[in-house]
């Protein structure tokens, strides 16, 4: 065995979680998102929805896997107040822009960062040429409230990985839209080995195939992304998703989608065309691994359920210890008949997934984000894990302060018109202010911190 390779053996997944910021609320802003649109308008308790996050990551922690933390981004986006020619202080552009553009507000106050699952998309070092690890920001450029992501996001995964090369997000055009790990699974016979990287979208140019609510990827994109990672060309897989599954609410792939190891867990309709997709992957993987398929038919879990279940949106692990991989899957896969029972045949079955077990992320849920869109899964070796920052990573110390910062700072109740209260932006500022102590972040982290100095 050669040296490179026995390192590559020392490789394991961490989940770095999308601390859910002060402002959570429902503000509907996500067109093709069911549980966006429906929940429009609710009063959301952004306390509860921290702790919930917070509880997910404890878990993950004492389940033995290494949790990560990325901080919230400030909001609302003062500097965009400012880059839309909105004058005067923080207080003054507020109040004009409330009165102008209330939906704008809206947009710049939303807590969507904590769905990490879009903050970037992830090349591990054993998949690039240059062996190092590759992320890219995601433009977010579909949505608004999500497209002010990034440049922060950047700054973050800076902050958490200095030894990586972390790329700026793609341009800021239709062409190149990407919503980051959200389209990307990467299969390997080990974490350290080289793998398969599947990259799914949702439109290339010039095609016709038309979706009702917007396809947020672009075929562009992913190529983009492959070639600035410098993956290997005949291991990347590049695969559309189906326009049955967008317009039924999949506005993600990992909402019909989610691979770990050498298994692929996706519905039926998941993708164009299923066969195409099983056969490159199995081409791709060639000398590798042998990929390993489970299609979840349509006469078992109707695609409609699947998506108001969330039964992909789930974190397929590998218990430390364990061999079967087990499935973490929102409360609301529990709860709905057609993906409890499937749950219960897969868990009995002889496949490779061997364990469900439910967590609550309900505040999340009820935005469209399940427990795989509040983690960026990284894979690194013991070399990259110790260059890490220690301060993100997750542990009972920290899971207490987080949770003591949490209730000294977080509103319980947040109704769609708290968000013109001028005092939620001082509060938000400061709890985000005294995180950046908690995370080792330093004090020109955030926009107002350093328009402060
Ligand atoms: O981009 N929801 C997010 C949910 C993201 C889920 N992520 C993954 N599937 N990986 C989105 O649609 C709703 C915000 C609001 O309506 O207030 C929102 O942005």
């Amino acid at each position: 065995m050669t040296q490179a390779s026995e390192a590559n053996k020392q490789a394991r997944e961490a989940n770095y979680d999308g601390l859910i910021g002060p402002t959570h609320n429902y503000g509907g802003l996500s067109a093709g998102n069911l549980a966006s649109a429906r929940n429009a308008g609710l009063i959301a308790s952004p306390r509860a929805a921290a702790l919930q996050g917070l509880g997910k990551m404890k878990m993950m922690a004492d389940m033995g896997f290494v949790q990560g933390i990325l901080p919230p981004q400030a909001r609302p986006d003062i500097p965009m107040l400012r880059a839309l020619g909105y004058g005067g202080n923080a207080r003054d552009m507020m109040a004009s822009a409330w009165q102008h553009d209330s939906g704008l507000m809206r947009n710049l106050y939303s807590a969507s960062s904590m769905w990490a699952a879009n903050a970037a998309t992830v090349s591990p070092s054993a998949d690039c040429k240059d062996g190092r690890l590759h992320l890219t920001p995601a433009n977010l450029s579909t949505l608004l409230h999500r497209s002010i992501e990034h440049e922060q996001t950047g700054r973050a995964l800076r902050a958490a990985f200095p030894f990586a090369r972390v790329h700026d997000a793609l341009p800021m055009q239709a062409r190149y839209s990407d919503e980051g790990a959200a389209n990307h699974v990467r299969l390997s016979r080990s974490r350290g080995a080289q793998g398969v990287e599947l990259f799914v979208y949702g439109r290339a140019i010039g095609d016709n195939a038309a979706t009702d609510f917007p396809a947020r990827q672009s075929l562009d994109a992913s190529r983009a992304i492959a070639r600035l990672h410098g993956v290997v060309p005949g291991r990347t897989v590049f695969a559309r998703q189906s326009a049955k599954a967008i317009n039924a609410g999949a506005f993600h792939n990992d909402v019909v989608c989610v691979g770990a190891l050498e298994t692929l867990f996706y519905h039926q309709h998941g993708f164009d065309d299923n066969a195409a997709m099983r056969c490159d992957i199995i081409a791709a993987a060639d000398g590798l691994f042998d990929p390993i398929f489970v299609e979840v038919p349509e006469a078992e879990v109707p695609l409609a359920d699947a998506i108001t279940a969330y039964l992909f949106n789930s974190m397929l692990v590998q218990v430390p210890g364990e061999g079967r991989l087990t499935l973490i899957a929102p409360l609301e896969t529990q709860e709905m008949a057609s993906t409890k029972a499937y749950c219960e045949r897969l868990v009995a079955s002889n496949g490779p997934i061997g364990a469900v077990k439910y967590v609550d992320v309900r505040q999340s849920m009820r935005n469209g984000g399940g427990p795989a869109c509040l983690r960026l899964r990284v894979v690194l070796t013991d070399d990259e894990l110790a260059q890490c920052n220690p301060d993100m990573l997750m542990n009972d110390a920290k899971y207490g302060q987080l949770c003591g910062w949490v209730s000294a700072h977080y509103r319980e109740k947040l109704a769609p018109d708290d968000l013109r209260d001028p005092a939620l932006m001082d509060e938000s500022f400061s709890a985000l202010d005294a995180l950046t102590k908690i995370l080792g972040l330093g004090s020109d982290f955030y926009p107002f911190q350093r328009a402060a100095g």
